[in-house]
């Protein structure tokens, strides 16, 4: 659907309007008072968060909507599995709907909190990397203050039931990752990608002096973010989710990625993902829904 079509069709202006983005590809925006949200229609992926005229996210300086790769930074969408394919490491990790063009299903909410949903079914084609008929649900919604929310709704349109895990992947933006604290993950069991899976308990509020990658288990569904070298801080509530992925690539990782910028662009970002991960397995039966939820606000 052309971008005149979209604004035609849902565009709500100035609360919500499609573009085509310099990116490569068409964006919607909601914007209200004190802050807005972009997110691509490629992916169906949250590229800009902004409350209170600061950028919350980190996106990479070389994204790029039209490469039919994934772009890293903002919130990706990894479905309908997390990390490498439970069985295939042939397929792409964290799910193939980064790449995919969602379809906008609805727009909702009111001047003062605008929503817009995002949708990806299933096509034959995906049935041979995935075997199963569902739909993928995003909806941004940017509420008073600039808080953000994200839901992300799995549907099984088929006939026997679906086991998913899922991840909002979110990149925060921060002043310094070796000035980050996360609270609220204290005592709860870690599956520490660095050490081959090694299961182990956090003793406290979690800190950053190099590569960090775990799946936190349990009751992760309040975690601030504390950006200390900035005075600022971002309370992450989760709904749906015994799981939450915190992750930083630190310098060797992200000089081997290729696509974080400048060598030190690892200090100014961290993924702390609301997650169906790890031995968060989620199974859904058919004609069900599964929704993961994220919230973010500032404070
Ligand atoms: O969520 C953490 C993680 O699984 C890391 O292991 C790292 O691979 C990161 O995701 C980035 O994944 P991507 O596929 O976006 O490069």
């Amino acid at each position: 659907m052309d971008i005149d079509t979209l604004n035609r069709r849902f565009g709500r202006p100035p609360a919500v309007t499609f573009a085509n983005s310099p990116l490569g590809g068409p964006v919607v925006t909601l914007a209200i008072d004190g802050g807005h949200v972009m997110a691509s229609l490629i992916g169906g992926q949250v590229l800009s968060w902004v409350a209170h005229g600061r950028e919350r996210l980190w996106l990479s300086p070389s994204a790029r909507l039209d490469t039919g790769k994934p772009v890293r930074g903002g919130v990706p969408v990894c479905w309908p599995w997390f990390g490498p394919h439970p069985v295939d490491a042939q397929k792409p990790a964290h799910g193939f709907v980064r790449t995919r063009i969602w379809e906008v299903a609805e727009v909702a909410g009111d001047a003062a909190s605008p929503s817009v949903t995002l949708s990806y079914p299933t096509d034959d084609a995906d049935l041979l990397i995935w075997p199963h008929e569902c739909e993928a649900r995003l909806t941004v919604t940017l509420c008073e203050s600039a808080a953000l929310e994200l839901s992300l709704a799995t549907e099984n349109c088929g006939l026997v039931p679906m086991h998913v895990t899922a991840a909002l992947h979110t990149y925060f933006r921060v002043a310094d990752i070796a000035r980050v604290r996360l609270e609220g993950l204290e005592n709860r069991i870690f599956i520490d990608k660095l050490s081959a899976g090694a299961r182990k308990v956090e003793p406290g509020a979690v800190r950053f002096a190099g590569e960090v990658d775990r799946i936190y288990l349990g009751d992760t569904d309040r975690i601030r973010l504390v950006d200390e070298a900035a005075g600022a801080a971002i309370e992450i509530t989760s709904a749906g989710s015994r799981s939450a992925v915190v992750w930083n690539p630190w310098s060797a990782k992200a000089a081997r990625l290729g696509d974080m910028g400048s060598p030190g662009a690892y200090r100014e970002m961290v993924c702390i993902e609301s997650a169906n991960a790890g031995d968060d397995i989620v199974t859904v039966l058919p004609g069900d829904r599964h929704t993961l939820r994220a919230s973010y606000r500032i404070g």
